[in-house]
């Protein structure tokens, strides 16, 4: 069928770099392009580029498995994800654009003592911060999810679960694709296939652009929202960030009828897994447990997930997997994001998001264009500072992150 499909009008031009913007960010993902739409929009800045060493939405941004919820456990994060879930609520109606975004309910499932003292403690903390989470027995979850298996046999027992309600998924390649339609519109620039090599400062210390393959190109301000090559960015404007890479896998099965009604994560396991609109089981790992640039990962670690998938769900054990792929994360000691000003001029910084910044695509962007264009960060990113690994603020989320670092 697509053979007819010809003179598509494109969603947005492919643009070529002027000599100067106001703001360059690196980085083309979700989060960069949401900061770009929401600096035109909401701060009437326009003379922006986003700039993308590959296609726009070609990182995590188009790799990860699309679990959205807010259920992290200090007050620093609950205001950061729930900004970020409020504005997903309307995601769709402000791009004009369908994110698909569904909020099925996402299940933590405990399989021991600590799991459950540690999701109880969860629970309590998402109460005390109006963040939705609820303890369900394993019954209550089997109902909620019918193809759980809980009997006591089981490998890993299920006894019991934490339920966030309001949580879900979304379309990952649809939110760049919003994104960048909505900041193109306003008159952003959206430079795809152009790694930036290195930041350039001046004299006085102050940013002064960024060298790309396609050669200088000057800038006022830049925002690095670059995910796993952060560090690698960073350093090239003398900044040396605490951060680590590493491939985090995902796969999908072959597509079924409507089976799966929400998303399940087995943190104990290393293994999550939802369905897709398209029928295909979407399931994830744990990072693989060496630090790499590589955007595929290791074969075992794909292999222990779905055992531990099959061991849960007995009735998936003979469906067939289509694809395999990996992105690379970059991972802070407390697995919570950096998000602000740097010790450079004119240089911020969006990073730290790890396995878990989907879900915080939207509040990122918005955080993110809020501090670029006033030179200050917004209360609810203002915790997330790069100093706080120098004080010892630290935002402790290694448990709410979830999935196995
Ligand atoms: P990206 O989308 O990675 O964008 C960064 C961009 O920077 C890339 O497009 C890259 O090409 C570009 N770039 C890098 N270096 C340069 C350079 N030198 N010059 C120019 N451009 C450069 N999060 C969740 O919340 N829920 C999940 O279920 C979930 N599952 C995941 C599953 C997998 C397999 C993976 C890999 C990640 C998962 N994540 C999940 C994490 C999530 O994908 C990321 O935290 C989030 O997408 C980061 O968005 P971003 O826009 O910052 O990064
Ligand atoms: O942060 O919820 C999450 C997540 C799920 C899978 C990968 N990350």
């Amino acid at each position: 069928a697509l053979t007819g499909h010809k003179n598509w009008e494109p969603q947005w031009p492919d643009s070529q770099p002027k000599a100067e913007y106001d703001v360059i960010i690196v980085g083309a993902g979700g989060h960069g392009l949401g900061a770009a739409y929401y600096l035109a929009k909401e701060h009437g800045i326009t003379n922006v580029a986003v700039i993308d060493k590959g296609w726009l939405g070609g990182g995590n941004t188009g790799r990860n498995t699309t679990i959205i919820r807010s259920n992290y456990l200090y007050d620093e994060s609950a205001r950061l994800y729930d900004h970020a879930l409020d504005l997903w609520d309307g995601l769709s109606q402000e791009l004009n654009y369908n994110v698909m975004y569904s909020q099925r309910g996402v299940l933590m499932l405990a399989h021991n003592v600590h799991d459950v003292q540690s999701f109880k403690r969860h629970i309590h903390a998402n109460r005390l911060n109006g963040v939705d989470n609820t303890w369900l027995t394993p019954q209550e979850a089997k109902e909620f999810c019918p193809p759980l298996d809980i009997s006591a046999s089981a490998r890993f027992p299920v006894m019991g679960a934490a339920l966030q309600r309001r949580a879900g998924t979304a379309r990952h390649d649809a939110v760049a694709w919003g994104y960048a339609r909505g900041a193109s519109m306003r008159g952003v620039d959206i430079i795809q296939n152009c790694p930036v090599t290195a930041i350039r400062r001046g004299p006085d210390g102050r940013v002064t652009g960024v060298e790309t393959a396609r050669g200088f190109i000057g800038a006022k301000k830049v925002a690095v929202s670059a995910a796993g090559h952060t560090s690698v960015v960073m350093d090239s404007a003398g900044v040396r960030m605490p951060l680590e890479s590493y491939p985090l896998q995902a796969l999908v099965s072959e597509p079924v009828k409507p089976i799966f009604p929400c998303v399940v994560m087995s943190n104990t396991v290393h293994a999550y897994i939802s369905q897709s609109d398209k029928g295909e089981l979407v399931i994830g790992s744990g990072t693989d447990q060496y630090t790499s640039y590589s955007q595929r990962g290791g074969l075992p670690l794909i292999e222990h997930t779905v055992a531990a998938i099959c061991e849960i769900f007995p009735i998936f054990n003979r469906m067939r997997m289509l694809r395999k792929w990996g992105g690379i994360v970059d991972v802070t000691p407390d697995r919570s994001a950096i998000l602000g000003k740097t010790p450079v001029p004119g240089l911020y910084v969006n990073c730290g998001w790890g396995t878990g910044g989907f879900k915080a695509t939207p509040g990122a962007a918005h955080m993110l264009a809020w501090t670029v264009a006033k030179d200050e960060p917004h209360a609810i990113n203002a915790p997330f500072t790069l100093e706080r690994f120098a004080t010892g603020r630290l935002i402790d989320e290694a448990a709410a992150a979830a999935v196995a670092h």
